[in-house]
């Protein structure tokens, strides 16, 4: 199958438990879209370190009950934004009913997230082979928005030295990480400089997550 010859909304499993929802977002677009922006400009996204004491190349936000940051003791999930000591703002239903209704498409009827993660890519930002693994229960699905400019996706399997298979995420798509996909390695390329009509010069992607 050409997994670049995409034009239609549809359904594809990627893997055991990955489920690749092409467009699912676009319809609520013009409701989600202001929701984000109006979020970023009252919390903009920032460089998180990692334990190595480096500065992530992505920058990110948080919404929902809990935030998920990086700094020199750690990755995890916190109430509270280490920037204004505030809890994270609530996830705006719209986020909220897309969440739940591409895990439904997924088979898992009953998914409630209560964080929503918010990765923004300028261009050359990129992220690195990593597994997720900060949250408590992994038969909980996760659930993943790409917004404005395109990038290639890399998916991996169970071990680091499984040789990824590159993904086109474009603006709108969906994609539902749960079963057994839910644990393998998955990293995203460097994002090119383009622009995008919605986003500008950047890459936006949501994760939604039942964090604890
Ligand atoms: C596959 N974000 O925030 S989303 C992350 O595009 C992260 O910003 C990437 O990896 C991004 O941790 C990828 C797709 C994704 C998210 C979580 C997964 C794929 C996943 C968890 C398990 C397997
Ligand atoms: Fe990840």
């Amino acid at each position: 199958m050409d997994l670049f010859a995409q034009d239609t909304p549809t359904k594809v499993m990627l893997a055991p438990g990955a489920y690749w929802l092409s467009g699912f977002a676009l319809p609520c677009m013009p409701v989600l879209w202001p929701c984000l922006a109006d979020h970023l400009s009252g919390h903009p996204a920032r460089q998180m370190m990692t334990p190595m004491g480096y500065p992530m190349s992505v920058r990110t936000s948080s919404m929902g009950s809990w935030g998920w940051v990086g700094c020199a003791a750690g990755y995890g999930y916190h109430a509270f934004d280490p920037a204004n000591q505030q809890p994270w703002p609530a996830i705006p239903t719209v986020i909220l009913q897309l969440a739940n209704t591409a895990a439904r498409e997924a088979g898992h009827p009953d998914f409630v997230p209560n964080s929503c993660l918010i990765n923004v890519y300028a261009p050359g930002s990129k992220m690195g082979l990593h597994q997720d693994k900060d949250e408590l229960d992994f038969t909980q699905p996760i659930v993943s928005v790409s917004l404005g400019l395109p990038a290639t996706f890399l998916f991996g399997g169970p071990r680091r030295t499984d040789k990824p298979v590159k993904i086109p995420l474009v603006h709108g798509d969906v994609v539902v990480w749960g079963g057994a996909s839910r644990r393998f390695y998955h990293g995203v390329a460097p994002v090119k400089p383009r622009q995008h009509p919605l986003t500008g010069p950047q890459r936006i992607n949501l994760t939604l997550r039942k964090a604890r």
